[in-house]
């Protein structure tokens, strides 16, 4: 079995060809197959994720896999949230988590409220057009400075709830049993992947 990853980021593609390889899937990303980037118009991660799964089905023919994700602080109303990555971006079009994450602390530090989560949806879109959307979420806190050099991302300034290191001091497996990712993950193999 084989899947189109509809993602250009390297760190996500890594997370989730984790968790698929578990169940003997072999993932080719949308970057690798040279598919374009679509914009993300939609103001919910499951509309962004939905736009990116069925852009990549369309254009690769093949099922797909889409994840859109990103960080939210409670003193923030919920921002970044589906901008978090644009927090990051650069003028040149790089991105610079340093001086993202460095923007959630100085607009946040003044709140005693330190309550953060991350967000994924995950949504697998057929040629055919029909969609399966799944939504997982990991509450924390988040924390200054930034901690541990794992995962990527915002992992350095978030603590997920119950645990006292960062998702960036983890090893891989640890942040795997119990992100975001791995719950809309949970939701996604008991609905759709073969059982036993
Ligand atoms: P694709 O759309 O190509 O998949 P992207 O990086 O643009 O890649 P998003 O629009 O979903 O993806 O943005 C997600 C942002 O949230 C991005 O800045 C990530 O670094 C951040 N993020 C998502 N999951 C994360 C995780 O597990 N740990 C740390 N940061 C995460």
């Amino acid at each position: 079995e084989r899947l189109c990853l509809a993602t250009h980021n390297a760190g996500k593609a890594r997370e989730v060809a984790a968790l698929l390889a578990e169940h003997g899937i072999e993932v080719v990303t949308a970057g690798e197959l040279g598919l374009p980037v679509p914009e993300e118009t939609e103001t919910s991660f499951i509309g962004n994720a939905t736009l990116k799964a069925k852009a990549a089905a369309g254009a690769s023919g093949m099922v797909s896999l889409a994840d859109d994700s990103g960080f939210s602080v409670a003193a923030l109303d919920g921002a970044p949230g589906v901008y978090t990555a644009d927090w990051a971006e650069q003028p040149d079009g790089s991105r610079d988590y340093a001086a993202a994450m460095a923007k959630v602390e100085r607009l946040a530090r003044h709140s005693p409220d330190r309550k953060a989560w991350f967000s994924c949806a995950l949504v697998l879109a057929w040629p055919d057009g029909h969609v399966e959307a799944f939504l997982g979420e990991a509450p924390g806190e988040w924390v200054w400075p930034p901690r541990g050099a794992q995962g990527f991302g915002y992992d350095p300034i978030f603590v997920p709830a119950g645990e006292s290191r960062t998702f960036a001091e983890m090893d891989p497996a640890r942040k795997h049993a119990i992100s975001h990712r791995a719950a809309a993950f949970r939701q996604l193999k008991a609905a759709c992947l073969p059982h036993g």
